[in-house]
């Protein structure tokens, strides 16, 4: 596969010529309706910046991605990107696999994300070996995979139809596969989770989000964004087949871990 040994972790996709980041304020001004949030041609334009000032420890999330993945692709398989976006953590592995013959997978159901994710990974013949694919990640064929990313994804998917999702991502590893969760979660004692949000408002406030954009974004992600508490994601991967989870990141809410088939 290609390699790009000198080139530095994908921290940041680049979004211009410039690397200039348009900024999010899609919630700055007080809107009449909130309307649940999607992943359109706006988010989209704006996506870098948005999950960069909103998800704590993204950054680092992306490069160890890259990193697990390393040490877990087999030779003459395939890595998924289930909810790709803009292919942030398709470009990690890419750059840090070195395994032969691993296919890169990355597969999103927004067709604004799949355009500006292979304006980023400039994928254009067979040679760049990695697929991208528009289709929704619980329809999409999941076969000889020694690694799995999930990576902010799986709390988008109705909660009813999560486990079998996890059973079919389970099915399609190869023996010593792993599928590389990262996910907000939530907390059974009131308090504590009351705690966690307040620690990642006080992050996006931090990045310069006002308490008017926190207030309106969480608004729209309240119908599609569920989270999970951990003790219901270990549990619902144990059900599907995962023989251990690791945990390997948390700050504040959000959560990384490995499941090992
Ligand atoms: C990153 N992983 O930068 N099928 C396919 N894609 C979906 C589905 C579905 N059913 N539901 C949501 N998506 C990325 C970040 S963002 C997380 C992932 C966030 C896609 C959706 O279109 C979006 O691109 C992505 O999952 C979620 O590492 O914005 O909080």
């Amino acid at each position: 596969m290609r390699t790009h040994f000198n080139q530095p972790f994908p921290t940041l996709p680049a979004m211009s010529d410039k690397n200039v980041q348009p900024r999010d304020q899609l919630y700055a001004s007080p809107l009449d309706a909130i309307v649940n949030f999607q992943f359109d041609e706006q988010v989209v334009g704006v996506f870098a910046d948005m999950i960069n000032r909103s998800v704590p420890g993204y950054s680092t999330v992306i490069k160890s991605l890259g990193i697990l993945a390393a040490r877990y692709a087999q030779p003459d398989s395939r890595c998924y990107d289930l909810g790709c976006s803009l292919g942030a953590a398709t470009l990690s592995m890419r750059q840090q696999i070195r395994q032969p013959n691993c296919r890169l997978v990355a597969v999103d159901n927004s067709a604004a994300m799949i355009e500006r994710c292979r304006e980023h990974l400039q994928v254009a013949t067979e040679e760049d070996q990695v697929d991208l694919i528009l289709a929704n990640i619980q329809d999409v064929a999941i076969k000889d995979a020694s690694v799995v990313v999930m990576n902010f994804t799986l709390q988008f998917i109705p909660p009813a139809q999560r486990a079998a999702l996890l059973a079919r991502i389970w099915r399609g590893l190869k023996p010593g596969g792993v599928l590389l969760l990262s996910e907000k979660i939530c907390f059974d004692d009131a308090g504590e989770d009351q705690a966690l949000t307040d620690w990642h408002h006080d992050f996006k406030r931090a990045n310069g989000y006002s308490d008017l954009e926190i207030s309106q974004k969480r608004s729209a992600l309240e119908q599609v964004m569920r989270p999970d508490t951990l003790a219901t994601h270990r549990r619902r991967l144990g059900d599907a087949g995962f023989s251990r989870v690791q945990p390997w990141f948390q700050c504040f809410n959000f959560a990384s871990l490995v499941a090992f088939k």
